[in-house]
């Protein structure tokens, strides 16, 4: 986006700044303002995000609430959660003529993000913050939260929408990727084990992140602890599986997302017993019986879920994730491939991990 245009945004939040583009999102346009100190600015996806407001309304009261917790266990809210920078009308978000939506955070400083886990460490310090994070909304009404993605982590939904998608065909490209559709369709037995258990009530709906990607929480350049969990245009009603599944997917991988090499990609063991233990540490007996039991195959299932989403984007001509190549959502799906099938393998091994980690914590 024109320079001069971003600068009369940031204008309606009071703030003289210029704004270049920072992070590597998949779904919102993220910018850093340079003027000290620092802000990060970013254009709201509504092509994702079709309610925006609502977006906005829930990270306002999510705030609101992490703040007052963060405060009464003596920590440091500027840095531990985001804040919002209201605009001059007292909104937390712009609306331009053109229909986009801003919004502007404090950016916090000396921090970094992680693309991939360098070590098991940051594995640890990522389970003990979302952990932690799941512990400080215990509590906090899921059901006034608004939907910002209906279905979201409906995983036989994301299936029906993957047969959908190789049916109608609209890129011509189902006939290349034969070999990693019927990859998927033989994990498909494992989709309804998180919905299903929701919806009979085996496990419990709480406010869930639903997007905990390593990238998706900073950490302390010095200390590499992490600091604070950012991303929150997807906190809604979900189940704590969603989280703890989804952050393995990326997380325990020994590489990026989107790594060609196949030979290097596999669901690394101590990297997933690290995020284990910080998730349960963090979570502080929050966490139930059931939830524990289905703790080792909700990295299967959310990892299974994120990789036919990728090809079904591939499937329908790359219209939701933002991609830097060609092929690069087949890329993608492919990694996801790979890992389901090693942690297929590696599940007994998983589910005494988690016994483990919970009986010491
Ligand atoms: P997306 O939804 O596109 O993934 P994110 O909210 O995750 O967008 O932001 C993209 C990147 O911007 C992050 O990975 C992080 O590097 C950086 N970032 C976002 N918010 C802040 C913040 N308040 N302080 C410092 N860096 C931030
Ligand atoms: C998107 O916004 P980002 O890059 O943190 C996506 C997640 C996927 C992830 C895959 C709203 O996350 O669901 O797991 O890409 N977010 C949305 O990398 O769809
Ligand atoms: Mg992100």
């Amino acid at each position: 986006m024109e320079k001069e245009k971003l600068r009369e945004i940031i204008d309606r939040f009071d703030v003289v700044s210029t704004a270049v583009p920072y992070g590597n999102g998949h779904i919102n346009d993220t910018y850093f303002c340079e003027t000290s100190p620092g802000f990060i600015l970013q254009r709201i996806n509504v092509n994702v995000f079709k309610e925006p407001e609502g977006v906005m309304s829930n990270i306002e009261r999510v705030t609101a609430h992490l703040r007052l917790k963060i405060q009464k266990e003596g920590g440091d809210p500027s840095r531990e959660t985001l804040n919002l920078i209201l605009a001059r009308d007292g909104k937390s978000f712009v609306k331009t003529p053109d229909g986009d939506y801003f919004r502007l955070y404090d950016y916090i400083k000396d921090t970094v993000c992680h693309e991939t886990a360098e070590n098991e460490g940051q594995l640890f310090e990522a389970g003990r913050i979302f952990g932690r994070f799941q512990r400080m909304l215990d509590g906090f009404p899921a059901d006034a939260l608004f939907d910002t993605i209906p279905d979201f982590h409906n995983t036989p939904k994301r299936v029906k929408a993957f047969h959908d998608a190789i049916n109608e065909n609209k890129a011509g490209r189902a006939g290349a990727c034969e070999e990693e559709i019927r990859g998927f369709e033989a994990f498909e037995k494992y989709a309804g084990l998180i919905c299903g258990a929701l919806e009979k009530g085996e496990i419990p709906e709480r406010v869930t992140h639903n997007d905990t990607k390593l990238n998706n929480v900073l950490f302390d350049k010095e200390t590499d602890k992490a600091v604070c969990v950012i991303d929150l245009d997807t906190v809604m009603s979900g189940s704590l599986l969603y989280d703890y599944g989804d952050a393995l997917r990326f997380g325990a991988s020994s590489a990026a997302e989107d790594e060609r090499d196949l030979s290097r990609v596999f669901f690394d063991l101590k990297k997933f017993e690290s995020f284990t233990k910080g998730f349960l540490l963090g979570a502080k007996g929050c966490v139930t019986k059931k939830e524990l039991e289905l703790m080792p195959v909700s990295a299967l299932i959310m990892t299974f879920e994120c990789g036919i989403r990728f090809l079904t984007d591939y499937l329908n001509g790359d219209v939701y994730f933002k991609i830097h190549r060609k092929e690069h959502n087949l890329d993608r799906a492919r990694t996801q491939l790979k890992l389901i099938r090693d942690i297929e393998r590696k599940l007994t091994d998983m589910e005494k991990t988690v016994s483990a980690c919970a009986a010491s914590v």
